[in-house]
């Protein structure tokens, strides 16, 4: 089984005559500039890791077009169940440079207290579940939130990002039959990015790709280029239509590549040569809507000089306030679990707590 990839929009930023879309001007807009600003959020947030500020990040350089496109494409209390490489997801539905920063150097105002690694990012108020370390846990999440969903029978569905590694993981193939034999309004988006850390996607599967086990588990499949935002909204649309038809799940291959590193802790030049990625350069996702929109007469380089540097300012701003924001005080490591501390809990709390006053 081969699948043909969906693309609409080219390298120089055409769509097909007579290309129809409903996506208004201004959402284009905001898509290119979600797109920036998580793409600087991530290069600022690799610099603080360099600088001992920020413990591990992940960036998404390249794959913007999946993240962005795909939760442009759905309602804003749809579920998000990320991987970790979805920023552009949660930037979208507007976590603000600030909100991100406070998770990133894990501060008192990091929802998940610290308790995290960086990168872990999630937002109840963002309809967004928390990154999760352990590979491919959140895809039988997402089959299970969206199976009670159709149970309550609500207007909504569960969007699940993973990539084509996580989907070795035995979590995938429980989550997707799962899903499939319940027919629970979930869409899977397996980011293909041609790696898992230093693993090619050649030593990931012998078959064509991740779309053939939507095709086998009995759902609906499609395969798009993950860097054309144009197909990914599309898609998406679809798929969130057959889902509330009743028809879902629905599996989406977006085909990307991993530009960057696989993550602060890891070096590529060990394992991929420097053209293919430069191969990648023109495929950009961000490139190619920023054409489209100068051709459109949308966007041009005064415009995009400005919103830059306003928008640098925004960023370099939410992340002064997170540098000065405290970090969680101790006894935040021992809220949240039980409601009466147990005994050997509040032994070591009181040993932490001697400890820090020997300290200060
Ligand atoms: C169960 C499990 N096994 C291994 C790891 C270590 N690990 C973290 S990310 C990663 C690669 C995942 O690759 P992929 O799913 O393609 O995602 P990408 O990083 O390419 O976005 C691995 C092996 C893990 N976190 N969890
Ligand atoms: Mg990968």
């Amino acid at each position: 089984m081969k699948f043909e990839t969906i693309s609409y929009l080219d390298l120089e930023g055409n769509l097909p005559s007579g290309f129809k879309h409903d996506i208004s001007d201004e959402t284009l807009i905001r898509a290119y500039k979600i797109m920036q600003l998580t793409r600087r959020i991530d290069e600022r947030m690799i610099t603080l890791q360099r600088q001992g500020v920020v413990n591990f990040v992940i960036g998404s350089r390249g794959e913007e077009g999946c993240s962005v496109a795909s939760a442009m494409a759905l309602k804003p209390d749809d579920l998000l169940y990320f991987q970790y490489r979805e920023q552009g997801a949660i930037l979208w539905r507007g976590m603000t440079p600030e909100e991100y920063s406070h998770h990133m150097l894990l501060n008192e105002k990091d929802p998940s207290k610290g308790r995290q690694m960086s990168n872990h990012y999630g937002s109840k108020k963002h309809a967004s579940m928390t990154v999760s370390s352990t590979l491919a846990t959140q895809i039988p999440q997402a089959a299970g939130a969206a199976y009670a969903m159709k149970i309550q029978k609500k207007d909504m569905v569960s969007l699940c990002y993973f990539a084509e590694g996580a989907a070795s993981e035995g979590d995938f193939h429980a989550g997707l039959n799962f899903a499939a034999v319940y027919k629970c309004p979930v869409i899977f988006f397996c980011r293909n990015n041609h790696y898992a850390i230093s693993t090619p996607r050649k030593f990931q599967y012998a078959g064509d790709g991740i779309a053939p086990r939507g095709v086998a588990y009995g759902m609906q499949t499609f395969r798009v280029d993950g860097n054309d935002i144009f197909a990914v909204y599309d898609i998406t649309k679809k798929a969130r239509e057959i889902c509330m038809k009743g028809e879902g799940p629905v599996l989406i291959e977006a085909m990307t590549y991993r530009v960057g590193p696989h993550s602060t802790a890891d070096d590529p030049t060990r394992y991929r040569k420097d053209e293919e990625v430069c191969d990648w350069d023109p495929k950009c996702p961000v490139l190619r809507l920023k054409l489209h929109l100068i051709k459109k007469g949308l966007w041009n380089d005064e415009k995009d000089k400005a919103f830059k540097d306003a928008m640098h300012q925004e960023v370099e701003a939410g992340i002064e306030v997170a540098r000065n924001t405290p970090k969680p005080s101790l006894e935040t490591m021992f809220q949240d679990v039980y409601a009466d501390m147990p005994w050997n809990l509040q032994e070591q709390y009181e040993f932490l707590q001697a400890l820090e006053k020997e300290k200060n």
